[in-house]
């Protein structure tokens, strides 16, 4: 193992790049968000506690991907009617836009009184936005898309809830978003490491020359509670099923005091990324439940530890 001097992903030195004081309605909490370049403009759908504990999806735009302005109202509340309205009863949470072919996939957790399934939705200007399917039974949460069907199949990450194993990540298929299937596990948490205790998709996979750079949130339990940090898998271009390689360090732990303290303190997790021309990606985690952050990375850094410092996957 080589121990880094340097952080690999750079904070923005303007941190929390929003926050509860930034929406122009009632809310509690700004995090977890997913976000997307779309037509030069940074699109953020961030998840909001509101004042009865339940969550909603609100909107963010910048054009430089560190500055947002939030729309006036939420983006997404749960639905009202059809199937969809008995199971986001209790809230939406941690939306995850995956851009697909040519439209945005939104994959988000859907709350109600029967537990957490993951609901489906599409949009191509986040004007109009239409719910496709809740693709999981209960229980599961983070759900992301890979970008491109491999032999015609959509490809999705996704982590359901086990009593007798550490929640892993898993792989399924679907030929028309609805019908999932072909269900495996392709990777789980290391004993005694610092994903010990659970591992979860986090930002949708993009494509690097060398593989699908995937990143991921792990936890590990403390005796002061546990403490969520992100780190690195790469995947096979024509087979996002294999695990190319698995960072073994993590690339972003909670240091910042609004990580470290907040609603739910010592937390960095992530639902979006964004690979920029330059070959830098920009990396955005909720810190603490409570606020959203931004960091930098250089992409062929991320891939080099996935190849050169790498745990096994399973
Ligand atoms: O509070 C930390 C995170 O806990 C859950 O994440 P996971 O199930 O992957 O451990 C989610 O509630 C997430 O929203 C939250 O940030």
């Amino acid at each position: 193992m080589k121990i880094q001097q340097n952080p690999i992903v750079k904070r923005y030195p303007h941190n929390p790049v929003l926050t509860r004081e930034d929406v122009p309605y009632p809310v509690a909490t700004v995090h977890n968000a997913g976000i997307v370049k779309h037509n030069g403009r940074y699109i953020m759908l961030f998840r909001s506690h509101l004042h009865n504990g339940r969550s909603i999806i609100g909107k963010a735009e910048s054009t430089d991907g560190f500055s947002f302005t939030v729309d006036p109202e939420p983006f997404l509340i749960p639905a009202t009617n059809g199937v969809f309205a008995e199971y986001e009863a209790n809230g939406v949470e941690d939306l995850r836009i995956c851009p697909v072919e040519d439209e945005y996939l939104l994959a988000y957790s859907a709350y109600s009184k029967h537990g957490v399934r993951i609901a489906l939705a599409r949009t191509r200007n986040f004007d109009v936005v239409e719910r496709i399917s809740l693709i999981t039974q209960a229980d599961y949460r983070n759900v992301v898309i890979f970008p491109k069907k491999i032999d015609g199949r959509y490809v999705r990450l996704d982590r359901p809830h086990s009593e007798i194993s550490p929640w892993s990540i898993w792989v399924s298929y679907s030929p028309d978003l609805v019908h999932w299937g072909d269900s495996r596990v392709i990777m789980k948490s290391v004993p005694y490491h610092w994903d010990e205790m659970k591992i979860g998709p986090g930002a949708p996979p993009f494509k690097t020359s060398k593989g699908w750079l995937h990143i991921y949130h792990g936890v590990f339990q403390t005796m002061a509670g546990a403490v969520y940090r992100l780190g690195v898998a790469l995947h096979d271009l024509q087979d996002p099923s294999h695990i190319i390689g698995v960072s073994d360090q993590w690339i972003l732990q909670p240091e910042d005091p609004w990580e470290v303290t907040g609603y739910v303190p010592n937390v960095v997790f992530t639902c979006g990324a964004v690979p920029e021309e330059d070959g830098t990606v920009k990396i955005y985690w909720g810190g603490a439940d409570s606020v959203m952050c931004v960091g930098t990375a250089v992409i062929d850094e991320l891939v080099e530890r996935c190849l050169t410092d790498s745990r096994l996957a399973m």
